[in-house]
């Protein structure tokens, strides 16, 4: 063992700290190191991606380094740390982010400068990691964000997936999709752990027993092995720490099969190889809608385990003991993809290390809290019983008597038959299932929703019965986003000007954003406001051009909706409204319409059927509505290919309004809606998920709200909802939905679109037809706003400065006080 501090190594030589130093000299003396000895390039070969490759590893250095003291800091202070648990990531591009958090932004674009290179250019070559599908992975990676600026000791566990998220292309209107090849020129930001690694067990049967001591002992005899391997990726705070995020790959335990390679089938002995590492090949891109298949099932265990195993290596290797886990370790599931932990905890505390069933049971209750993302049926992980015991015998063991015990406890309290019924962790109507968010919630301390309102439906509807028997379990944590990444990095015209009125200290204290307020009617601030937004949109629309061939005009009104592509977030509400206006001006009725540019942009799941026919439809009313020249002086259609981390950061600084338009109560939070906001853009939305708090935050006179309720959604239901007869009411509606099978916009095929308008007319099970009136009414507002630039200005300012809760520093402080009952460790050179 080596107790020395890092420092007193470098004492010695007399370099001091200075050995990653952080000035211009420093960053092109090793960028050149790098590319030359490094990756053994002559400058006469070096291609863009050496170069890429070279600044990468720089700036990899100065976040290992800090990494490594943050982790000096953290043992030092003997604190509880985080682990927290997500099948899911998207961190985005690394580089900017990177120079950003250690402030070397100038010196960085200094030293390239100096080299005849372009930093921007530079940021334009990184592949994103996509292994997240949205909002849930995104808000996993805002999170290691302000856990690493806050200090909190931490680390994110996942998998890292070989290929992430598909990559979207549009042809014939159509979404194709191709694979995410994000590794094919190697990885600069991520340190394999080759002895970082741990078995993982799948299949086969268990053998119980009395051992020697009489203690009952239950053995698992696999059917296979598998591998897991780390990879670390440094993920830097704002001036401060840094923790890591731990990714898992697969490997098999040998990489052949000695006994078939002997018989001379070299093919078959690779192939066991090659099976084994399939588990960690795809991210499953289904974004709230998640089918009983076995290999996500093995990739949930997978993770889960190598992460326990390595956690209780952790905890023991530093001479602790197991019954004192909780104490140094809080484990945050991110929704129930990890959830399967809670019988892993158990299995690896009872059965490899003999602990007995109720300490251990109260140990892991103490350990894990578990977060809500959706309360959509169809994404609750349910887990066929044949399916879990097939692939994890004892897991399944392990469910039936956490189960039987908890059952017990409920008969003790009196709870009826029904009642039990429904919150045991088997579901027995059909086939029998193990609900995988009921084994969460009894596994776990707490349990947290994303928004006010989502929390307290959570209470009311899917946890109902266990909020009745734990209240003080259930808890609320706002969402909140990075404005580091999504507004200082991505928008940093706007960023600029706010600095120089308030200062930099909004950069770790979003809630000082208020002082802006007293600027909102300022004449020359709202002139130079709108001077910086103007310019993001100018950028935008040369991406627009480039993307998409399509030109749009910067001054006109950039009405954006950028999120997966589901019904319930009604994307089709607003195409529904482009139709309406495109009818409008075909009749010569232009008055009243505000020039504006509708730009969408969002991955549909490749098995959704009506989501991509939603994409269809963007693109059909894109090209109907920009190539008539009546038409597209008024309005123009855009549906950017590819959304991701990088294009969104490209998005959201240059829109004016920001489309919320979920059906009430089903969206849980949304984070779109912040970083929209932040960026000064004005919502137009529903009640639902986080846009009740930030309506509350921005005030009610700067936000455009519309539909009904959850209540009255509810009501509206209960009392038999028919679209048809909106359908037949309305000669507005009927006239737009009638469109949808127009030769006009269908060319001929007028069958194109019938599903949609079939689906919409028959059940729409998300009211468009109930709110489309409500809609289009707000959007009269929206534009008339528009023409006064002042004041749209005045509520854009407003907005902006209002915005201090929607950081994901103060979500993590939530966290921090009402679930972990941690301190941050707060680490500043
Ligand atoms: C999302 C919610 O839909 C969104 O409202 C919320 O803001 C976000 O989580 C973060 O809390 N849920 C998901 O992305 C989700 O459930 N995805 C899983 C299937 C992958």
């Amino acid at each position: 063992k080596h107790n020395r501090s890092i420092e007193s190594y470098f004492e010695s030589l007399g370099t001091g700290a200075g050995e990653v130093g952080l000035s211009k000299e420093d960053i092109t003396k090793d960028f050149l190191h790098k590319l030359f000895y490094h990756l053994g390039r002559v400058p006469a070969l070096t291609t863009s991606n050496d170069i890429y490759t070279a600044m990468a590893l720089t700036i990899r250095d100065r976040a290992l380094r800090k990494f490594v003291r943050s982790i000096e800091k953290f043992t030092q202070q003997d604190a509880r740390g985080i682990a927290y648990f997500s099948a899911e990531y998207l961190p985005g591009p690394h580089l900017g982010n990177n120079l950003l958090n250690l402030e070397i932004v100038d010196e960085t674009k200094a030293a390239l400068t100096e080299l005849g290179l372009d930093l921007d250019e530079l940021l334009d070559e990184e592949e994103e990691p996509g292994l997240g599908n949205g909002g849930l992975g995104r808000l996993a990676s805002c999170f290691m964000d302000s856990l690493a600026t806050l200090g909190i000791p931490s680390i994110a566990y996942g998998i890292r997936y070989e290929f992430g998220i598909f990559k979207q292309e549009i042809r014939e209107g159509w979404q194709m999709e191709t694979t995410d090849k994000w590794l094919h020129n190697g990885n600069p930001w991520e340190v394999m752990r080759p002895e970082i690694s741990y078995v993982v067990k799948f299949g086969g049967r268990t053998e119980h027993s009395t051992n020697g001591q009489n203690r009952y002992q239950v053995d698992w005899l696999p059917e296979s092995e598998i591998k897991g391997t780390a990879y670390d990726t440094p993920i830097l705070g704002y001036q401060s720490n840094g923790i890591i995020m731990r990714l898992w790959k697969a490997e098999a335990v040998e990489s052949f099969d000695f006994s078939v390679y002997n018989m001379g089938d070299y093919y078959r002995a690779v192939e066991k190889k090659l099976r084994s590492e399939n588990i960690t090949k795809v991210l499953y891109p289904n974004d709230e809608n998640l089918s009983g298949k076995e290999l996500r099932l093995k990739q949930q265990y997978f993770f889960v385990s190598c992460s326990l195993q390595d956690m209780i290596n952790l905890h023991t290797t530093q001479g602790r003991e197991l019954k004192n886990f909780h104490e140094k370790f809080a484990i945050q599931l991110n929704d129930t993809h990890p959830s399967i932990a809670v019988a892993e905890l158990m299995r690896l505390f009872v059965d490899e290390h003999e602990m007995e069933w109720d300490e251990a049971w109260d140990i892991t209750r103490n350990t894990f809290a578990y977060t809500n993302h959706t309360l959509l049926p169809e994404a609750l992980e349910k887990w066929a019983v044949s399916l879990l015991g097939r692939i994890l015998p004892r897991h399944l063991e392990i469910i039936y008597e956490i189960n039987s015990r908890f059952l017990e406890e409920l008969r003790d309290k009196g709870f009826s038959g029904d009642q039990i019924a429904r919150m045991s962790l088997i579901d027995e109507n059909g086939e029998p299932s193990v609900r995988m968010a009921h084994l969460a919630t009894v596994g776990s301390f707490k349990v947290n929703g994303v928004s006010e309102l989502h929390s307290r439906l959570l209470k009311s509807q899917v946890l109902n019965d266990f909020a009745g028997l734990w209240p003080q379990k259930f808890t609320n944590v706002t969402n909140g986003v990075t404005h580091r990444r999504f507004l200082a990095m991505s928008n940093p015209g706007l960023a600029n000007l706010i600095s120089e009125k308030i200062g930099e200290g909004w950069l770790t204290d979003l809630t000082s954003f208020k002082e802006l307020e007293k600027l909102a009617e300022n004449e020359d601030f709202q002139k130079r406001w709108r001077e910086v937004k103007l310019q993001n949109k100018q950028a935008l629309t040369q991406f627009i051009k480039e993307q998409t061939g399509v030109t749009v005009d910067p001054e006109m009104l950039f009405d954006v909706q950028v999120k997966r592509i589901h019904e319930y977030k009604r994307q089709h509400l607003m195409v529904l409204h482009i139709i309406d206006l495109y009818l409008r001006i075909k009749d010569g009725k232009t008055e009243n319409i505000a020039a504006s540019t509708f730009i969408f942009a969002g991955k549909a799941a490749p098995g959704y059927f009506l989501a991509k026919l939603i994409i269809r439809l963007i693109t059909a009313v894109a090209e109907l509505v920009n190539e008539d020249e009546e038409v597209n002086r008024f309005i123009k259609v855009v549906f950017l290919p590819n959304f991701n981390v990088k294009q969104a950061q490209r998005i959201y600084p240059a829109a004016d309004l920001s489309e919320q338009i979920s059906m009430a109560g089903k969206e849980a939070s949304g984070t779109g809606n912040m970083k929209f906001a932040l960026n000064g853009a004005l919502t137009i939305g529903t009640l639902d998920g986080a846009n009740v708090e930030i309506r509350e935050e921005v005030g009610e006179e700067n936000f455009f709200l519309f539909g009904q309720t959850t209540e009255e959604i509810q009501q509206t239901r209960n009392e038999g909802y028919r679209p048809y007869q909106y359908y037949e009411e309305n000669p507005k509606l009927k006239k737009v939905l009638d469109f949808l099978s127009s030769e006009e916009l269908t060319k001929g095929d007028t069958e194109l679109f019938k599903p949609l308008y079939h689906n919409l007319l028959q059940q729409d099970p998300y009211q468009l037809l109930k709110d489309f009136d409500s809609y289009c009414s707000k959007k009269e507002e929206v534009f008339k706003l528009w023409n006064d630039k002042k004041e749209w200005t005045k509520k854009s300012i407003l907005n902006v400065a209002r915005m201090g809760k929607f950081s994901s520093d103060r979500s993590i402080r939530d966290y921090c006080e009402k679930i972990w009952n941690v301190k941050p460790v707060k680490l500043k050179e």
